[in-house]
């Protein structure tokens, strides 16, 4: 008989699904949104619908598998779990032993969201161990930083209330492609006459669905907020009751946007001024007008500020009082879990007497590949594939070969990353492992139970880091913790968003809204982060540089280097996640360019071109479509780079250079060159 188990898409996606697993015979034949999910509503994306190609795919990694040859080419020989786990020990034993263990470094991100194999177990190990720490900046923390700056808290407008919206602004939010679970709210808000607006660069899936597309120049956002800022202070647009009872600093704002008029905006955006004005006015006449802002603006060199100016926008129009109106950016904030319980980051003391060193992931071409004290020694990585997502590829790529470096690597599939390993251990996916969820797009709990049995011999992180505390002689009794044990000390908060939810009312629910009134308007009332519960403008350092790597910035590079390149995410990808797909991987070979910079360079559609700057080159082929501007180009990502020529993505093109604030990484500030290689025959 066929059954219908809960589980959680677990991909770093901000609408973190509720699923229904149909299995038979203990094997998934079906996988379908929740339709009583509020968010979900009965629908998967396209990437998604089609996992279980990749639960069932034959290239699965099915046992531990250390490296047999030279690292990259990809040789393994099946071992044991006790000879691999062995032998990791020893390893580390050694390098603690004549560099300390600071050497070790792990490297992870999102690959899943699941808290317990994000950041649970292999947290403790390293904590216990006394390794260096990664600060994990790879996606989001220029925006947070921004965020944070703007409101002091980061909570967000509720998916479901853009249903009521009049106005809808997806500002660098492909929303179709990246969160398409706010689509159905945005089409019952436009049924009901609102307008919707998209702001990027590119005229991407989501601007070809709207009433109007804002073709801004890559980086210039915050010149765009400010001059909209002229206009709503300048002609009075804004909510004086408002801004008066919850905002600080008005009159300095006044007069730091005087000078930002739509004129000299214009000019660094791309936009016409009446455009610019125009949209000012409509947002703040527009009761209530939502912003949709993903984190498409923040790769930039001065992402922070950019987040930061869009979202004061809201504060000054009084937008937050309304059901439907303020801005989404990220609803993980809310989520008050007793993270520092399920991570311990107190076992450092216990390692090192201190805390240790904390190195960048975006910089990890630099950590690699610099003498530093103590050098990187062994490298850990886990949900994540940094020789295809992390920037400055070159420099990875070079630091993975290091014939001195240790590299562990726990994964489903053969990565690029994999085929450096040195020992690469084989993963569970979210339909095999427990794990409780947040959202980053909704303010849902969920838990998720094993609905199918691992194949092979893999396992959950969970698992393996506990494992490899037993073979280290960690004693901790939280190395003996069960999943279960480590949700209960989740759960274990005070705080009165998450406070009385328990693992049975999850058990039985699967997904539980956050203690929040409904509907939820975090700033109303003001109650803004700061300590007098207000909107601080501090205009004084509110202010606009493009990138050095675009139009108006480094005049000289732009000589050498003219298209302002960005690397948005693909629509049916999910970063490097599904790039063992041949449609995904035929559709992040491709550059998009625009007319005016093809026809000169002899370029037409289909061509080979190899795109370079300083650090690096690729090689993909054009599609000249105009849907961006001239001196614009586009590469979405993230292709594996092991089946492109050259074995290189569009990541040997972007640098190490970190964001304005929260160290975070500049993907889409990169300035590029692209020539014509060779035409393939029709
Ligand atoms: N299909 C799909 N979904 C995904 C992912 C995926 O790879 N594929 N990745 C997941 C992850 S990790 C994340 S972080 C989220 C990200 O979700 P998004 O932030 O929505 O994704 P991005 O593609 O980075 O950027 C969104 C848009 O910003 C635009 N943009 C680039 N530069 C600028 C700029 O300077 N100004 C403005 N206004 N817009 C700009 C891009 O052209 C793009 O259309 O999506 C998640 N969901
Ligand atoms: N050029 C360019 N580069 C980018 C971006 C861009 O827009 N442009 N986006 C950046 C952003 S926003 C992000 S978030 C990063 C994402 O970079 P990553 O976090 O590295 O994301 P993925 O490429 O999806 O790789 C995740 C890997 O984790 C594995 N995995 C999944 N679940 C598990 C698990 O339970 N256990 C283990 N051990 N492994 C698991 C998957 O098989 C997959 O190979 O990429 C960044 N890089
Ligand atoms: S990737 Fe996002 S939209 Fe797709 S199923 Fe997962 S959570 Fe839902
Ligand atoms: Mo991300």
């Amino acid at each position: 008989m066929p059954q219908t188990l809960p589980s959680v898409c677990a991909l770093d996606c901000p609408d973190c699904c509720s699923l229904a697993v149909t299995v038979e015979n203990g094997r998934a034949t079906k996988l379908r949104g929740d339709p009583r999910h509020p968010v979900t509503r009965g629908f998967l994306c396209g990437k998604v619908a089609q996992y279980l190609e990749r639960e069932y795919s034959p290239a699965r990694l099915l046992h531990p598998l250390p490296r047999v040859g030279l690292k990259g080419p990809g040789r393994f020989e099946r071992v044991s779990w006790d000879e691999a786990l062995d032998a990791i020990a020893a390893r580390f034993r050694a390098i603690i032993k004549e560099f300390g263990p600071e050497a070790i470094l792990p490297y992870s991100y999102a690959g899943t969201m699941g808290l317990l194999n994000n950041a649970g177990m292999d947290r403790r190990f390293f904590h216990r161990l006394g390794a260096s720490r990664l600060d994990r900046t790879i996606c989001s923390s220029a925006g947070a930083a921004g965020l944070t700056d703007a409101l002091g808290l980061r909570y967000a407008t509720e998916p479901e209330q853009f249903r009521h919206s009049r106005l809808i602004l997806a500002w660098g939010a492909n929303i179709l492609g990246t969160s398409v679970h706010l689509w159905p709210f945005i089409m019952e808000a436009r049924r009901q006459g609102a307008k919707f607006y998209v702001i990027d660069p590119r005229r991407n899936r989501t601007a070809a669905a709207a009433d109007r597309h804002y073709a801004i120049q890559p980086g210039s956002d915050t010149a765009l907020a400010l001059a909209m800022m002229h206009v709503i202070i300048g002609e009075k647009l804004y909510d004086a009751d408002y801004v008066a009872r919850h905002t600080e600093g008005i009159e300095g704002l006044r007069e730091r946007v005087r000078e930002w008029t739509p004129y000299r905006a214009a000019e660094l955006t791309g936009l016409g001024a009446q455009e610019i004005a125009g949209l000012a006015r409509e947002y703040a006449a527009a009761r209530p007008a939502a912003i949709r802002l993903n984190y498409g603006i923040q790769r930039s060199e001065r992402g922070a500020m950019a987040v930061r100016a869009v979202a004061l926008l809201p504060a000054l129009t009084g937008s937050w009082k309304h059901i439907g109106g303020g801005l989404l950016l990220s609803t993980s904030q809310a989520f008050y879990l007793n993270r520092a319980g399920l991570e311990l980051p107190d076992l450092q003391r216990k390692a090192l007497g201190r805390e240790a060193r904390l190195i960048n992931m975006t910089e990890l071409g630099g950590a690699l590949n610099t003498v530093s004290r103590p050098p990187v020694m062994a490298l850990v990585v886990y949900n994540s594939n940094p020789a295809a997502i992390a920037p400055n590829q070159n420099a990875v790529v070079s630091g993975l070969r290091r014939d001195d470096l240790f590299t562990v690597v726990l994964e489903q599939f053969q990565t690029d990353t994999a085929d450096y390993a040195d020992i690469l251990l084989p993963a569970t996916t979210f339909l095999e492992h427990t794990d409780l969820y947040l959202a980053y797009g909704h303010y849902y709990l969920q838990l998720a139970r094993p609905a199918v049995p691992p194949p092979g011999e893999a396992k959950p992180n969970v698992e393996v880091f506990r494992l490899l505390a037993g073979r280290m002689g960690f004693e901790e009794p939280c190395f003996r913790d069960t999943e279960d044990d480590m949700i209960r000390t989740l759960l274990d908060s005070p705080h009165p968003f998450v406070a009385g939810i328990t693992l049975e009312e999850l058990e039985r629910s699967h997904s539980v809204r956050l203690r929040l009134p409904d509907p939820f308007l975090p700033f109303a009332e003001g109650s803004f982060g700061a300590p007098d519960g207000k909107c601080h403008f501090h205009a004084e350092t509110l202010d606009y540089a493009p990138p050095v790597e675009s139009r108006h910035g480094d005049a000289s590079l732009r000589a050498r280097y003219p298209l302002e390149l960005i690397s948005p995410k693909h629509n049916d990808a999910l970063n490097s996640t599904f790039g063992r797909r041949d449609p995904v991987d035929r559709e992040t070979a491709i550059i998009h360019l625009n007319h005016a910079d093809a026809e000169p360079r002899g370029i037409r559609t289909a061509d080979h071109v190899r795109a370079f700057n300083d650090r690096g080159s690729c090689l993909l082929a054009a599609e000249v479509d105009d849907t961006v501007r001239p001196g614009v180009a586009c590469a979405p990502s993230v292709r594996w780079p092991k089946r492109a020529p050259g074995r290189r993505n569009v990541n040997a093109l972007t640098s190490e250079r970190l964001t304005d604030a929260g160290g975070g990484p500049t993907f889409y500030s990169c300035l590029i060159e692209v020539e014509l290689m060779d035409r393939p025959r029709s």
